[in-house]
């Protein structure tokens, strides 16, 4: 680093940050390849420039095969935030998620003193003292590369296989919202990492009830004109939601896609298009409304909106209210929707 610089973000946060102190990490919930290969990058930024003793949090649960592999093989060790007493740190660091948002489940009262992201600033992220947001990369991972890079710092293979493999699921082969720096940090990263666990953890086992759900959401979708609507009832985890969007994705001529499907007491849903001039992020929150949160980026988004009490017929009804406002919205109700795979047996 040169001296007529003006100090990184991360270098004013540890400058100002009691050596050897503790520092907590949070992952956003249900947490993706890429906050959990930024957290992972940060703690290991945080030992050595702060000494930092770090933890690394998350809520709700790993549910993807993938992702329990990434962080089997790779050893990052996550713990859930329900275990964990959160005021027993001296900082906390927040990575691809911001406070109030509602996809992590730091308390919305205690506010973290710093953020890392690459989703546009919310309101409630202005009172935190570091900020870094960077909106033209397609990965937080990217970010914590980039600062790995420029700080010199030891970069080994479980660290760059994790960070690769967070570039790369999130800009699914940096083919989807990937920027120059993500291009260019995947290329150094690269070398460096376990190619052999990296094919391991992309090509994953799936219990045999994931199947059943591809079956659900396959009988379920429905095609109206450009865009594919789908849903699943109860599932086991819910990031099946985004990765059925995405499968959806696949039908040729798609350029948008919406599933939902009920985890615990929330609807889950998620938007996804081929059009990077529209704002899926947007579109969520009009979709969610005061009814739950949502965000996302331009190609793609999620949302949650609470069905504490809701019956099931209830929530299918919901469901129903969401493809009808998400067909409106981009100008596609006028289309009979017609289903994904004809039932040849009716
Ligand atoms: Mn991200």
């Amino acid at each position: 680093m040169t001296h007529t610089q003006p100090l990184s973000v991360l270098e004013r946060f540890f400058e100002d940050f009691p050596q050897g102190g503790s520092l907590l990490i949070v992952a956003h919930n249900h947490p993706d390849p890429d906050t959990i290969a930024s957290a992972a990058a940060l703690r290991e930024i945080a030992s050595v420039l702060g000494k930092a003793k770090t933890t690394i949090a998350y809520g709700g649960i790993l549910g993807r095969a993938e992702n329990a592999n990434m962080v089997k093989y790779l050893k990052l060790e996550l713990r859930p935030i329900d275990e964990i007493s959160i005021k027993s740190f001296d900082r906390i660091a927040m990575v691809d998620t911001q406070p109030t948002t509602g996809n992590n489940d730091l308390p919305d009262e205690l506010m973290p003193d710093l953020v890392i992201d690459h989703h546009s600033m919310i309101k409630a992220t202005q009172e935190v003292p570091f900020v870094d947001i960077r909106l033209d990369y397609g990965a937080t991972a990217s970010i914590l590369s980039e600062y790995l890079f420029q700080f010199d710092l030891p970069i080994d293979k479980n660290l760059a296989t994790a960070l690769l493999y967070g570039i790369k699921s999130e800009t699914q082969d940096l083919g989807r919202e990937a920027y120059s720096i993500d291009v260019e940090v995947y290329h150094k990263l690269f070398p460096i990492a376990n190619k052999k666990l990296l094919s391991k953890i992309v090509h994953a086992k799936v219990p045999k009830s994931y199947f059943a759900f591809l079956v659900e959401s396959i009988q379920n979708a429905k095609v109206a004109g450009n865009a594919v609507v789908t849903r699943l009832g109860e599932v086991e985890a819910p990031d099946i939601v985004p990765e059925i969007a995405d499968m959806m994705m696949r039908m040729e001529g798609a350029a948008w896609a919406l599933c939902t499907g009920q985890y615990k007491n929330g609807l889950h849903l998620s938007i996804r298009t081929t059009n990077a001039q529209k704002d899926a992020g947007k579109l969520m929150k009009r979709l969610v409304r005061s009814k739950g949160k949502g965000g996302g980026h331009n190609q793609i988004a999620g949302g949650r909106i609470p069905v504490d009490g809701l019956e099931t017929w209830e929530i299918f009804e919901l469901q129903d209210l969401m493809e009808e406002k998400f067909l409106k919205s981009i100008k596609k109700d006028q289309y009979a929707k017609q289903p994904l795979v004809p039932d040849e047996h009716s």
